[in-house]
C-alpha cells in the first residue's frame, strides 16, 4: 500500500519539475529590466501576461494590444464618416441623436460577459460610461475602441496599488479591449433618448 501511495507524489514531483523547466525556457528570452519597466521608463515588460508594452511617444498611454497610438486615431475613424456640404468631413455626432444620459456613481456601465475576467471592472465604470457615449454618438468605432483602451489603461496607472497589480490591471484591459474590438459591432448604434447609456 505504501508503493501506491509514493507513487504518485513521485509523478506530481517530475510535473513539477517538468513545468519549472517549461517555465524557464519560455521567460529566458524574455528581456527583463529592474522594477519590470524597460529602459525608456515608461515601456513596461508585463509579469502578468508575458507582453511587452510600449508607451506612445508623449507616454501618456500604451499602444494598443494591436499596435495602434490612440492619440493618432481621428473622430469618426471606422464609423459613420459624411461629406458635408462644402467639401468637408464630419462625424454625424450631434445630428438626430440626443444628448447622453449623466454618469451616475451606483450604476454598472460595464455589460461585460461572465467568461471575461473582470477584477477591475470598479476601476472601469467611467472607461465604460464614455465608451457607451461613444457609441451612441456614433464617433467612429475604432476611436471609441481605442479611446477605451486608453481610459483603462489611465485608471489602471492611476490606482494606489503594487506594479504588479498595475501588469494585472493592464493585461486585463488588453482581454477587454480585444473583446470590443471583437464583439463591439452589434452594439454600434446611435443613442435613442437621453436615457442612455443607462447602466445597470
Ligand atoms: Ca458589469
Amino acid at each position: 500500500m505504501k508503493r501506491t501511495l509514493a507513487l504518485p507524489s513521485l509523478a506530481a514531483a517530475l510535473m513539477i519539475a517538468l513545468a519549472a523547466a517549461v517555465a524557464v525556457s519560455l521567460t529566458s528570452g524574455v528581456p527583463k529590466a529592474s522594477a519590470y519597466y524597460l529602459v525608456n521608463g515608461c515601456d513596461i515588460y508585463n509579469e502578468y501576461n508575458g507582453k511587452i508594452y510600449r508607451c506612445t511617444p508623449d507616454r501618456t498611454t500604451y499602444y494598443t494590444p494591436d499596435g495602434l497610438n490612440p492619440n493618432w486615431i481621428a473622430p469618426g475613424t471606422e464609423g459613420k464618416v459624411y461629406v458635408d456640404d462644402l467639401g468637408g468631413f464630419t462625424v454625424n455626432d450631434n445630428i438626430g441623436i440626443p444628448p447622453p444620459a449623466p454618469f451616475l456613481y451606483y450604476r454598472d456601465y460595464c455589460s461585460n460577459p461572465d467568461w471575461l475576467p473582470a477584477a477591475f471592472e470598479g476601476h472601469w465604470q467611467v472607461a465604460c460610461y464614455n465608451h457607451d457615449v461613444c457609441y451612441g454618438s456614433q464617433k467612429g468605432r475604432l476611436y471609441c475602441d481605442v479611446g477605451f483602451w486608453r481610459d483603462m489603461v489611465f485608471a489602471c496607472r492611476s490606482m494606489w496599488a503594487s506594479t504588479f497589480v498595475k501588469e494585472w490591471c493592464i493585461a486585463e484591459a488588453d482581454q477587454w479591449y480585444t473583446f470590443v474590438r471583437v464583439f463591439g459591432a452589434s452594439h454600434y448604434k446611435p443613442r435613442q433618448t437621453s436615457y442612455e447609456p443607462r447602466g445597470s
